[in-house]
C-alpha cells in the first residue's frame, strides 16, 4: 500500500492558449486573398477530483510539478487550433486545497467525484481573420495566446470517516477494524504498531455501510507531540462519532486511560469532546471472571449507557457495538441532510 502522506506542496500550471494565425487565402486567379488566420485553441485547465479509491497524497510526494496541455496555434483557412487537454489529478476525499502563497482555502473536496479547477487555461489568441476592417483588408496581426494560470498549492488531507477509533497503543483498535471490515491493518503485541491511519468500510447489511478510521495510538502528552499522536489528531476532527477503545487488561487503570484520552483530545481541540462517542472495553476474553469485570465496570458507572464490552479477537459483543454506532451515525446523517435541504430552500 502506498505510504500515508497527508500534506504536500505542488506546482500546477495550466496550458497556455495557442496563438492566433496570420494567413491569407490563396486561390487560383485571386491574387490577394483576404485574411483567413484561425484562432488559437484554449489551454487545458488543471482540475483536482476527489476519488474514494485514493487514501493518501503519496502520488504528489515525489512528483510535485503538474502541467496541462497548451492550446494549439490557429491555422490557415480559419482553422482553430485544438484546445489543450485538461489535466485531472485525483486526490483523496477529504483534501483541503490552499493557495501556498496567500494561504487562502480554495476548496474542500469532501465528496467522491467533486472537482475543483485550480489553474485555468489561457485563452487562445484571435487569428488575423478577426482584424480585417474596411480600411485594413490585409491585417498582418494576430493575437498571441494568453498564458495559463500557475500556482503553488498546499494539499492537506483530513480524513472524513463516520467513526474514529481513539485509544492507547496496543488497546486493539486495529484488531477491531480487521474484525469489522475487509481492511487488513498490521496488528502486533507491541505499542505503536499502527503508524498511519487505516480506513475500513463496515457493511452491516445491503446499503447500510459506514467508514471507520483506525488511528495510531495516543499517549499522554500527544497534544504536545509525544508519541505519534499529535500528527494524527487532525484526522479525528472530521469523524462523526468517536469510539474510545480501552484495554480491560489495564483493569482499574482503564478508567484513567479513558480520562487521559479525553484530556488529550481536549487539549488539542476542545470541540472534539462535543462529538458523540461510545466506549469499547476490549479483550474481555482475557478477563478471568465476572467479579473482576464488575469491579472495572463500577468505575465507569457514569458512562453506563455508552459502554460496550467486547473482544475484537473472538467477536463477542461486536455486533451490538456496530448497531449502536450505526444508530448514532444514522441520526447525524439525517440531521446533516435536513440541514442541507434547509440551505437549498433558503437559497431558492
Ligand atoms: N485476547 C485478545 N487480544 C487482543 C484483543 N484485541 C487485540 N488484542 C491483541 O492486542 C495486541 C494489540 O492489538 P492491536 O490491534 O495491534 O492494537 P492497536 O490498538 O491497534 O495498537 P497500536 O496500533 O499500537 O495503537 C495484539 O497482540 C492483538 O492480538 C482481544 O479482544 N482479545
Ligand atoms: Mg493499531
Amino acid at each position: 500500500m502506498a505510504r500515508f502522506i497527508d500534506q504536500v506542496k505542488i506546482l500546477v500550471k495550466a496550458g497556455n492558449g495557442g496563438s492566433g494565425c496570420i494567413s491569407f487565402r490563396r486561390e487560383k486567379y485571386v491574387p490577394r486573398g483576404g485574411p483567413d488566420g484561425g484562432d488559437g485553441g484554449d489551454g487545458g485547465d488543471v482540475i483536482l477530483m476527489a476519488d474514494s479509491q485514493i487514501h493518501t497524497l503519496y502520488d504528489f510526494y515525489h512528483q510535485t510539478h503538474f502541467r496541462a496541455e497548451n492550446g494549439k496555434h490557429g491555422m490557415g483557412k480559419k482553422m482553430k487550433g485544438r484546445d489543450g487537454e485538461d489535466l485531472v489529478l485525483k486526490v483523496p476525499v477529504g483534501t483541503i486545497v490552499k493557495d501556498a502563497v496567500t494561504q487562502e482555502v480554495l476548496g474542500d473536496l469532501t465528496k467522491h467525484g467533486q472537482t475543483l479547477v485550480v489553474a485555468k487555461g489561457g485563452k487562445g489568441g484571435k487569428g488575423n481573420a478577426h482584424f480585417a476592417t474596411p480600411t485594413r483588408q490585409a491585417p498582418r496581426m494576430a493575437e498571441p495566446g494568453k498564458p495559463g494560470e500557475e500556482k503553488w498549492l498546499i494539499l492537506e488531507l483530513k480524513l472524513i470517516a463516520d467513526v474514529g477509533l481513539v485509544g492507547f497503543p496496543n488497546a486493539g483498535k486495529s484488531t477491531l477494524l480487521s474484525r469489522i471490515s475487509a481492511a487488513k491493518p498490521k496488528i502486533a503485541d507491541y505499542p505503536f504498531t499502527t503508524l498511519e491511519p487505516n480506513l475500513g468500510v463496515v457493511r452491516l447489511w445491503e446499503g447500510y455501510t459506514f467508514v471507520v478510521a483506525d488511528l495510531p495510538g495516543l499517549i499522554e502528552g500527544a497534544h504536545k507531540g509525544l508519541g505519534l499522536g499529535h500528527e494524527f489528531l487532525k484526522h479525528i476532527e472530521r469523524t462523526r462519532v468517536l469510539l474510545y477503545v480501552l484495554d480491560l487488561l489495564r483493569e482499574k487503570e482503564a478508567i484513567k486511560d479513558f480520562l487521559v484520552l479525553k484530556e488529550e483530545l481536549r487539549l488539542y481541540n476542545p470541540k472534539l469532546l462535543e462529538k458523540p462517542y461510545l466506549i469499547a472495553l476490549n479483550k474481555v476474553d482475557l478477563i478471568p471472571n465476572l467479579e473482576k469485570l464488575e469491579e472495572i465496570l463500577k468505575l465507569f458507572s457514569s458512562e453506563k449507557d455508552k459502554i460496550y464490552i467486547i473482544s475484537a479477537v473472538t467477536g463477542q459483543g461486536v455486533i451490538e457495538l456496530l448497531y449502536a454506532l450505526w444508530n448514532i451515525i444514522k441520526e447525524i446523517k439525517e440531521k446533516e441532510e435536513n440541514e442541507e435541504e434547509g440551505k437549498v430552500k433558503t437559497l431558492s
